[in-house]
Order: structure tokens, then sequence, then C-alpha cells
């Protein structure tokens, strides 16, 4: 590779533990040691599919659940061009959620297999590092209620949680666990660290696939 390429890194978890605001403290942090980043959120609300996947969430539709999965990967797919165009500049790609929240909250419905989740997302840009934000259910309650979207019930919550702890239990993919009770600039400090060394030893490899 001519240059160095940017890392790929996600940050997972179940609702409430604090992803998007830690996705964006840690741009903040790369910009200010001069490295070029991205942000990036899944599903992308904004496209054609992002708003059908949007709808369905806030009830406004119902969408059979194979075919809600297949639209959540097919949302991702879309975007893997500009992924690969801004990683090939050298630009740090901060995802909030990727293939693994696809896994783990469709599998958490009932009849769905781990495998035949994972199948449409095979082939995706690999991320150098998943971030899993933990949350215990009760630290979780005591953030408040949830939202009115689907998917938004403790009940649900505990069964995705389960599903992220399998899925993490695989080595082919660089998992890295996070306390989420810490406050949110111990949770900032941790994320960061594991951040930029993950760039480091990302930068002169290639972009690996799901
Ligand atoms: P967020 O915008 O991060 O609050 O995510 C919206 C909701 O959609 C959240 O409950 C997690 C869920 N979700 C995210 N990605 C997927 C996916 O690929 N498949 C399914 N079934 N649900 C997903
Ligand atoms: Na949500
Ligand atoms: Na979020």
């Amino acid at each position: 590779m001519a240059c160095k390429r940017g890392a790929l890194i996600v940050l997972e978890g179940v609702d409430r533990a604090g992803k998007t605001t830690q996705c964006t403290k840690l741009v903040e942090s790369f910009r200010e040691v001069g490295r070029a980043v991205h942000l990036l959120r899944f599903p992308d609300r904004t496209t054609t599919i992002g708003k059908l996947i949007s709808s369905y969430l806030e009830n406004k539709s119902d969408l059979e659940d194979h075919t809600v999965h297949l639209l959540f990967s097919a949302n991702r797919w879309e975007l893997v061009p500009l992924m690969k165009k801004k990683l090939e500049e050298g630009t740090t790609l901060i995802i909030d959620r990727y293939a693994f929240s696809g896994v783990a909250f469709t599998s958490a419905k009932p009849d769905f297999s781990i495998e035949w989740c994972k199948a449409p997302d095979v082939g995706l840009p690999k991320p150098d590092l998943v971030l899993y934000l933990q949350l215990s259910p009760a630290a979780a309650a005591q953030r408040g209620e949830f939202g009115t979207e689907r998917y938004e019930t403790s009940s649900f919550q505990q069964r995705v949680q389960g599903r992220f702890e399998q899925l993490m239990d695989e080595n082919s993919v660089n998992w890295q666990v996070v306390d989420a009770s810490q406050s949110i600039d111990e949770v900032h400090d941790n994320i960061k660290r594991l951040s930029l060394s993950a760039l480091t030893a990302a930068e002169h490899q290639p972009i690996a696939e799901l």
C-alpha cells in the first residue's frame, strides 16, 4: 500500500450503553491528534433503504422479520464504496453499530439462527476493532425509561445482550469489552487508548472482510 490506511473502529452494545456519546468524543480525540476521521452510524436513516428501516423502527410500518434483516444489511452494503474510499485515503472510520447489531438484534427474535443472520454481511469490510460497551440490565434501567421505538423493551434488550456475548466468544474479530458503567470520561479514556493502538496495528495491513 502506498500510504497508510485508516482504521475501521466499531462501537457496539445494547441501547443506552452510551455508544453515540462515545463515538462523538472519539472523533474529537482523533481530530485533536491530527488524524483524519469520519463518523458513520448504522442504520443510516437518510438513504432510501434507511427511510424504510426508520419507519419500521418508529412502528409506522411493519415489515416481515427476514425482510427487515436483509434491509439492515443492504443499508450497510450501500455505504461500502464510501467506507473503502475513506479507509484507503487514510481516514479512520468510527462507526456507531455495524453487522454485530444486525446479528444480535435479529437473532434475539424467535426462530433465527446466528448462522442465518450472519450470511448477508459476509464480505463487508472487517473492523480492526470492535469496542463493546458493556452495561448490565440493572445499570441500563437506572439511565431512565426506554424510548418508544421497536426493540426498546428490557426483555428484548436482555436477549440482545446474550447474543452479543455469544458473538464476542468468536476469535475472528478483535473484540474489546469496555465497562460502560464508568464515567463518560473514564470510558472515553479507555476507548481512545484502544482505538489509537488499533490504528497503529491496522495502518499497514490490507482491509480484511467479514
Ligand atoms: P440506533 O439508531 O443506534 O438507536 O439503532 C436503531 C435500532 O435498530 C436499535 O434498537 C438497534 C437496531 N438495529 C441496529 N442495527 C440493526 C440490524 O442490523 N438489524 C436489526 N434487526 N436491528 C438493528
Ligand atoms: Na435506539
Ligand atoms: Na445510539
